[in-house]
């Protein structure tokens, strides 16, 4: 039953480029770590209560040599340990949501209540421009470079990445790959006034044109 619920156009547990995949493998790896955690946590208190019930009253408790290094290893240590390499994998992944490639082709789009206008970039307007539709091709790495005409907006497809703020009068770059041909829902994260639910649009990625058949429509 939990299962059933990991797919569908808009789940971030179905990830479809390595933007969103990324994301995804190490949000799975600290749900797993700090589940881990958790239970041995919950553990030791179990056999602490366990413990004190032992002391009888009066007693000075005082702490013996074994209980010093389980303070010290398990309680400083441990998860100090654990921070240290969670830190360094978050600027790992993080540093792989970030545009490093600046010929890589680039989409605009432009937020405005309530919907999404992509056009390549430096063309806005053009024929071509679409209304929440944004196309790019498969299997590459594009940018999509995001601004806001009114208020603070969020560009965000589950399947593809992250989320972005669309913010008025400063540009954010935003890494974006679709592994396979196919329709991506996207939908506005930030929240933009009545019409905000109705803020969806769709990433259509297109095979190229010389690739074989294989890839849905
Ligand atoms: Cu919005």
């Amino acid at each position: 039953m939990l299962l059933a619920a990991c797919q569908g156009p808009l789940s971030t547990l179905d990830p479809g480029g390595p933007q969103a995949r990324s994301v995804f493998v190490f949000t799975s790896v600290m749900v797993l770590v700090a589940g881990a955690a958790f239970a041995l946590v919950i553990g030791l208190f179990a056999i602490a209560l366990r413990r004190g019930k032992r002391v009888t009253g009066g007693d000075a408790v005082s702490v013996t040599r074994a209980e010093r290094r389980w303070v010290v290893w398990l309680g400083i240590a441990f998860p100090m340990s654990v921070l240290t390499v969670l830190l360094a994998a978050t600027l790992w992944v993080g540093e792989g949501q970030f545009v490093r490639d600046d010929t890589l082709p680039t989409w605009r789009a432009t937020a405005s209540q309530w919907g999404w206008q992509f056009a390549p970039l430096g063309a806005d307007g053009v024929p071509g421009a679409t209304t929440d539709r944004l196309v790019i091709p498969a299997g590459e790495p594009v940018i999509v470079e995001i601004v806001s005409t009114d208020v603070i907006h969020s560009f965000w497809v589950p399947r593809l990445a992250g989320k972005m703020d669309a913010v008025p009068g400063k540009p954010n770059r935003h890494l974006i790959q679709a592994d396979t041909a196919g329709t991506y829902l996207g939908q506005c994260a930030e929240y933009c006034g009545v019409g905000h639910d109705r803020m969806r649009f769709e990433v259509l990625a297109t095979a190229p044109r010389s690739s074989e058949a294989g890839s849905q429509p």
